[in-house]
C-alpha cells in the first residue's frame, strides 16, 4: 500500500533477495520480504513495483520454517518471519476443538518475548469448555502479566474488550489452525468477510482454512492481520542460555544462578530449580522450558 493509500502489486529484486536472504554466506532466511515490512519501491508502473528497500524492522515475529518448506538447504531449517513492524500479538487458543495446548502457547510466547512483541491471550470457545479449567489456565498466565481473554466468537463473547483494542495499530492473530482466529475478526469486523472452516475441520491434521498471512485496514491507523494456523512452532534463533529470558517468571532468579551460563536443567545452584521447588514458578511452564530447551539443544544456529 502507497501512503496515500492505494495498492501497488510488488516483486523484490533478485540481487536484494540473494542479499537479504544470506548470512555468513549462508541462506537462513526463507523469505526476506514479510507482511507489514515498510519498503521503498521503484514505481515500474501504475500498478507495478519493485522493492529496492526494506527499512529497519521494529520488531518482528518469526519461526523455524517448517520441514518441508526449509529442508531445501542441507537439512537445516531456515527462518520464516511471520509479520513484522506489529503493535501486539493476539495468541488464540481454545480449550477444546481443538484441545488446548499450553506447550505451543509457551513457544508462542517465546517467539513474541524474543522479537519484542507484546503478547495478549484469547482463550476462544468458551462455550464448549470446562469452566474451571479455562479459569486455571487463565489464571496462570494472567499472574505472568498477559492479558487473557474469554471469548465466544460466534455470539461476541469477550470480544469487546479486543474490539477497541484493535482499533488502534497492527494486531496480529496466530494459533493453531481451527482455534477461531478467523471466526474473531469476522464477528469484529464483518465486512472482512474472511473463510471460515467447517466445524470439524479442527481435527482435520494438514488442512488450513486460513491459508496466508494477510494484513487488513479496518480503520484509520488499524489494521488487522490473519494468520494460517500452526501445527508446530520452533522459536528461531534462540541460545540455550538465553531461553530463560523469554519466561518471564524465571527472570528475577536468574541473576541468583551460580553459574552465568545456566540453563536451569541440571546444573547445581540454580535459583530458577530452587524457585520451582517452592512454588513460584508453576510446573507446568518448567516443563514447557524443558521441552523447548532439548529442542534447542538439536538445533543449529547463527
Ligand atoms: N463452538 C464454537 N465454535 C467456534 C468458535 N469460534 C470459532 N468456532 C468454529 O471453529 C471452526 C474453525 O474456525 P476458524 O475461524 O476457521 O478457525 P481458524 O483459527 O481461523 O483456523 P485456520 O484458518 O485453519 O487456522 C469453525 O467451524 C467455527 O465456526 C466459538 O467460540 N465457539
Ligand atoms: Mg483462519
Ligand atoms: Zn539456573
Amino acid at each position: 500500500m502507497l501512503n496515500d493509500g492505494s495498492i501497488v502489486r510488488c516483486a523484490l529484486r533478485g540481487k536484494i533477495k540473494k542479499e537479504l536472504q544470506l548470512k555468513k554466506d549462508k541462506l537462513y532466511l526463507l523469505d526476506p520480504v514479510a507482511v507489514g515490512d515498510i519498503v521503498e519501491i521503484f514505481l515500474e508502473k501504475d500498478n507495478f513495483g519493485a522493492i529496492e528497500k526494506i527499512k529497519e524492522r521494529k520488531n518482528y515475529l518469526s519461526r523455524k520454517a517448517p520441514r518441508i518448506k526449509g529442508a531445501g538447504f542441507r537439512g537445516e531449517r531456515l527462518e520464516q518471519i511471520i509479520a513484522s513492524n506489529i503493535d501486539r500479538l493476539f495468541i488464540v487458543t481454545s480449550l477444546k476443538k481443538p484441545n488446548f495446548n499450553n506447550r505451543m502457547l509457551d513457544r508462542i510466547l517465546v517467539a513474541a518475548e524474543s522479537g519484542g512483541i507484546e503478547s495478549k491471550i484469547i482463550f476462544n470457545k468458551k462455550d464448549l469448555a470446562n469452566l474451571q479449567e479455562l479459569q486455571s489456565w487463565s489464571e496462570l498466565y494472567s499472574h505472568l502479566g498477559y492479558e487473557t481473554f474469554s471469548t465466544n466468537a460466534l455470539t461476541g463473547e469477550g470480544l469487546e474488550r479486543v474490539k477497541s483494542i484493535v482499533q488502534n495499530g497492527i494486531s496480529l492473530f496466530w494459533g493453531a489452525s481451527g482455534v477461531g482466529k478467523s471466526s474473531i475478526l469476522n464477528f469484529l469486523f464483518p465486512e472482512l468477510n474472511l473463510k471460515i472452516g467447517d466445524i470439524s475441520d479442527y481435527s482435520k491434521k494438514g488442512t488450513h482454512t486460513t491459508v496466508t498471512v494477510t494484513m487488513m485496514e479496518v480503520g484509520e491507523n488499524a489494521f488487522v492481520i490473519d494468520t494460517p494456523g500452526i501445527r508446530e512452532i520452533a522459536p528461531y534463533g534462540i541460545k540455550k542460555e538465553d531461553l530463560g529470558h523469554y519466561f518471564r517468571e524465571f527472570v528475577r532468579f536468574i541473576p541468583d544462578c551460580k553459574f552465568n551460563s545456566c540453563t536451569h536443567n541440571h546444573e547445581p545452584g540454580c535459583a530458577v530449580r530452587e524457585a520451582l521447588e517452592k512454588g513460584f514458578i508453576d510446573k507446568k511452564r518448567y516443563v514447557s522450558y524443558l521441552n523447548i530447551l532439548n529442542d534447542l539443544e538439536d538445533g543449529i544456529y547463527f
